[in-house]
C-alpha cells in the first residue's frame, strides 16, 4: 500500500517539538488560571475522531466541470490508502464514511482487511438513488423512494437493503438516506402523496436495519430538485424519523439549510427529542457550496459545538451523534483540505470545552446577556493549536501536518502509481 511512513512523520515532528512544549505549557499556565486542565482537554481532543468521506479524496466538480488533480484515487482501494494518509497524520480521523455504488466491490473481506491492516474502521454507510447506474431498470429521473411508480420505489428500496449488507460485511453501524427526490415547477409533484410514498418505502427499509445499527436521514433544501425536495429542511426530517421508529434519526448537513438558518438551535431541537443522528460537516456562504470546514463561519461551528457538548456534560439521553465531514475540494488537494477541515472541527470541539457552564447558566439565569455571550465569545477567542499540535503529536501524527505531507512527495508518489484513467467528464461527484 501506497503510505507515509511512521518513522519519517516522527522524523519530521523533531524540528517542531521545542517550540511545541513551549506553547503547550504556556497554554497550560493561562487556562490554569481559569481553572481549565490543559492535560484533559487534550485527552478529550485525542478522543475526539471525525469520519472522513471516501468520496471526499477526489477532486470535486460543479454542474459547469470538474478539474482534476494528480494522483487521484480510482477505486475504493486507493481512496482507502489517502484515507490512511489522512488518518497517519491527522491522528483523528480514524473511520470512513462508503458511498455505494461508487464504492462497491467484488469481495468485501478484503477490502476490511485493508483498513484493518491501516487502522481504519467504517462506519455509515452511504446510499445513491439520486443518479441512474449502468442497466439500471428504472430511471431516478423523477425520483427513487417517493417515485409515483411503484417498481421504481422497490428497485430503490432493494438497493437500500443492499447498501446495508455491504455495510454489515465491514462492521459498519448505521445508514444514512439522503434522496434527491423532488419537483422543479409548481405543481409537478403532490406534497403529502410524495412525502406518504417516501415513508412507505422508508419503513420497508427500516424493518430490515440490524437491530444494533441505526439509519439517518438527511434533508437538504435544494439540489437537484430546485423548487421542492421531499425531505427539505429538518421539520420533514425529525417528521419522518418519528414516524419511522427510535432507530430513525436525523443527520445534520452544514450546508443543507436556508441561508441564515439558526443551526445551532436545531441541533438542540434534535439532542432534545433525541433524535441527532449525526454532522456532514462542511462551510458555505451561499449554498451547499461544501467548502472546508471552519473556512468561512468558524463561529458557527463553534455555537454547534456549544451544544453538542453540552448535551455531553449533562449526560442526555439517547445522545451519540457520528461525525463526519462532508466536502467538495475543488481547487485544493483534497487530502490537505481533509486532513485541515477535521483539525478545525477538533478545534471547535476543545473550545466548546472551555466554556464555564455553571457562568454561562448563572448569566442566563440573571438575563445578563452580555456576559453570556463575553462567556461565549471568552472560550472561541483563545487560541487552541497547541493542544491540537500536542494531542496529533501524542498520537503519532504530525505537529505540521500539511508541511509534513508535502514534504512526504505522497501526491508525486501517487500520480505516479495512479496514472489518469482519462475520461473525467463528470461535474459534481
Ligand atoms: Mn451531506
Amino acid at each position: 500500500m501506497h503510505r507515509i511512513e511512521k518513522s519519517f512523520i516522527s522524523e519530521e515532528n523533531q524540528q517542531y517539538i521545542t517550540d511545541l512544549n513551549k506553547d503547550f505549557d504556556y497554554l497550560g499556565e493561562k487556562l490554569s488560571r481559569s481553572g481549565l486542565d490543559i492535560e484533559k482537554l487534550t485527552d478529550a481532543a485525542v478522543k475526539f475522531q471525525i469520519a472522513v468521506p471516501s468520496w471526499g479524496t477526489g477532486t470535486g466538480g460543479t454542474r459547469f466541470a470538474r478539474f482534476p488533480g494528480v494522483g487521484e484515487p480510482r477505486n475504493i482501494f486507493e481512496k482507502l490508502e489517502d484515507c490512511a494518509a489522512i488518518n497517519d497524520l491527522s491522528a483523528c480521523t480514524n473511520s470512513v464514511s462508503p458511498h455505494f455504488p461508487w464504492d462497491k466491490v467484488d469481495d468485501f473481506s478484503e477490502l476490511k482487511q485493508q483498513s484493518d491492516a491501516v487502522g481504519l474502521s467504517w462506519i455509515a454507510v452511504n446510499s445513491n438513488t439520486f443518479q441512474d447506474q449502468k442497466d439500471q431498470a428504472h430511471s431516478y429521473k423523477y425520483g427513487s423512494l417517493s417515485h409515483t411508480d411503484a417498481a421504481t420505489r422497490q428497485q430503490a428500496i432493494e438497493h437500500n437493503l443492499d447498501v446495508i449488507s455491504y455495510g454489515q460485511a465491514l462492521g459498519a453501524k448505521s445508514l444514512t438516506v439522503w434522496v434527491g427526490d423532488g419537483s422543479n415547477h409548481p405543481g409537478q409533484q403532490h406534497f403529502q402523496r410524495s412525502f406518504e410514498r417516501y415513508l412507505e418505502s422508508m419503513k420497508k427499509i427500516y424493518a430490515e436495519l440490524p437491530s444494533d445499527w441505526e439509519m439517518h436521514i438527511e434533508h437538504k433544501m435544494f439540489e437537484p430538485a430546485f423548487y421542492s425536495t421531499v425531505i427539505q429542511d429538518w421539520g420533514s426530517n425529525i417528521l419522518a424519523a418519528m414516524e419511522l421508529g427510535p432507530k430513525c434519526k436525523s443527520l445534520v448537513d452544514l450546508g443543507h439549510h436556508a441561508p441564515n438558518v439558526n443551526i445551532e438551535m436545531i441541533v438542540s431541537r434534535l439532542i432534545q427529542f433525541k433524535k441527532l443522528g449525526g454532522f456532514h460537516f462542511n462551510d458555505s456562504k451561499y449554498g451547499d457550496d461544501d467548502l472546508d470546514s471552519g473556512s468561512l463561519h468558524p463561529y458557527q461551528q463553534f455555537l454547534i459545538f456549544n451544544e453538542l457538548v453540552d448535551a455531553e456534560a449533562r449526560q442526555q439521553e439517547g445522545f451519540s451523534p457520528a461525525y463526519m465531514l462532508d466536502q467538495s475540494h475543488n481547487v485544493t488537494d483534497p487530502i490537505e483540505s481533509l486532513i485541515n477541515s477535521a483539525a478545525e472541527v477538533q478545534r471547535s470541539y476543545i473550545k466548546a470545552l472551555l466554556i464555564d457552564r455553571e457562568a454561562l447558566y448563572a448569566h442566563q439565569t440573571a438575563n445578563d446577556a452580555m456576559m453570556a455571550s463575553s462567556e461565549l465569545k471568552k472560550a472561541f477567542n483563545l487560541d487552541v493549536s497547541p493542544i491540537l499540535a500536542m494531542t496529533r503529536y501524542r498520537a503519532g501524527g504530525a505537529i505540521e501536518a500539511i508541511a509534513t505531507y508535502r514534504k512526504s512527495g505522497y501526491r508525486q508518489q501517487a500520480a505516479i502509481k495512479r496514472p489518469s484513467t482519462g475520461g473525467n467528464t463528470s461535474g459534481i461527484v
